[in-house]
């Protein structure tokens, strides 16, 4: 039988892409120079796509690919996905859940200790000579902060277990309370910031959680809070977050996802009390790679004509 055609939207690690060309006919959307041609002429073989959680598939190349049965996300976030219009057209979509919770809460909690002591500044003070002059300002430790979990989800859960190393306070905000975890849960968003120190973003992108971290909840975080946002761009409003830290109503940020990646306002760049991130929270090699093998392992599950190992439903 010949092998099943499946649409590359953006190019995923060689590792990866190597072993989709063990089994597929791949057709390679990033490389095209037309891509409408590029569709034109392959659309009707296709039935797989493998994408991120950058590029995505939207309702329109969905609609383009008439014998689309499966659509495997490099990632856990499924944002940039239309799940609605998949799940009217009975296109599968899977992604990669636990296999970054790791690497994901290890890089939110080097955010959080890195922006608490100041190693990026740190770092500056010693590249420009500074050290020459005097000793850097004291910074501050996380011991006995409270720490507010926005999204208390696989990865929440993971950041939870490694804070709790740090003997810091850990409050969560969800739509809903979960009766098995020990720690405090909010219904309001704004009142558990006014309680914390810190507030670690980690829920999805949603219409419901667009700018969930506004201009009420970045002003109950206070002048000596800080923000680390490791969830979405969208989650925060951007120019309520770049008020806050110039007019000093909130006293730092540590973003690795941004409203218009790779483009990040300038206001940010020139911030001190900012750490900013390429959205890497996921990057390292062995991540990567367990999420590059569930999406071969998803497609493979789905041509063998078995259930696939992680769906995702709207
Ligand atoms: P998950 O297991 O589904 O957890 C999501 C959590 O968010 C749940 O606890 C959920 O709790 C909460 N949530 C959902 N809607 C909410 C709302 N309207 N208000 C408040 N909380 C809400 O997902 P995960 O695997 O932990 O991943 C979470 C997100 O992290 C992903 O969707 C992705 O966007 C982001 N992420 C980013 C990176 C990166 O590279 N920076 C890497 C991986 C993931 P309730 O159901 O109780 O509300
Ligand atoms: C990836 C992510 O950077 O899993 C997610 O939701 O944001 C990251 O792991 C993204 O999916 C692109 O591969």
């Amino acid at each position: 039988m010949a092998e099943p055609e499946v649409l590359v939207v953006t190019r995923l690690m060689d590792s990866v892409m190597q072993a989709l060309e063990k089994s597929y006919t791949l057709h390679h959307l990033y490389k095209a120079d037309d891509k409408e041609a590029l569709l034109r002429e392959t659309a009707s073989g296709i039935r797989g796509i493998a994408t991120d959680g950058h590029a995505g598939a939207s309702a329109a190349l969905m609609d383009a690919l008439p014998n689309l049965e499966i659509v495997a996300c490099y990632g856990v976030g499924v944002d940039s996905i239309d799940l609605h219009h998949a799940a009217a057209h009975d296109i599968l979509v899977t992604n990669t859940p636990d296999v970054l919770n790791d690497e994901v809460a290890n890089l939110a909690i080097g955010l959080l200790l890195a922006i608490s002591r100041g190693i990026v500044a740190g770092d500056r003070y010693v590249r420009e000579g500074r050290w020459l002059d005097g000793n850097m300002a004291l910074t501050h430790g996380i011991r006995g902060k409270t720490v507010g979990i926005l999204g208390l989800g696989r990865i929440g859960k993971e950041i939870t277990r490694k804070l709790s190393v740090f003997g810091c306070e850990i409050v969560y905000h969800g739509r809903r309370e979960q009766s098995a975890q020990p720690y405090r849960y909010y219904p309001d968003l704004r009142t558990m910031a006014g309680d914390c120190d810190h507030l670690i973003a980690i829920c999805p992108a949603t219409d419901e959680t667009r700018n969930i971290v506004n201009r009420e909840v970045l002003d109950a975080l206070g002048p000596a809070g800080t923000l680390v946002n490791v969830a979405r761009g969208s989650v925060v409003d951007e120019p309520a977050l770049i008020a806050a830290l110039s007019e000093g109503r909130l006293g730092a940020a540590a973003l690795d996802v941004f409203a218009n990646e790779p483009h990040v306002p300038a206001a940010l760049l020139d911030m001190h009390n900012v750490i900013l991130q390429p959205h890497v929270a996921s990057a390292t090699t062995e991540t990567r790679q367990a999420m590059g093998d569930l999406v071969v392992e998803n497609l493979a599950l789905h041509f063998a004509g078995e259930p696939v190992a992680t769906p995702v439903t709207p």
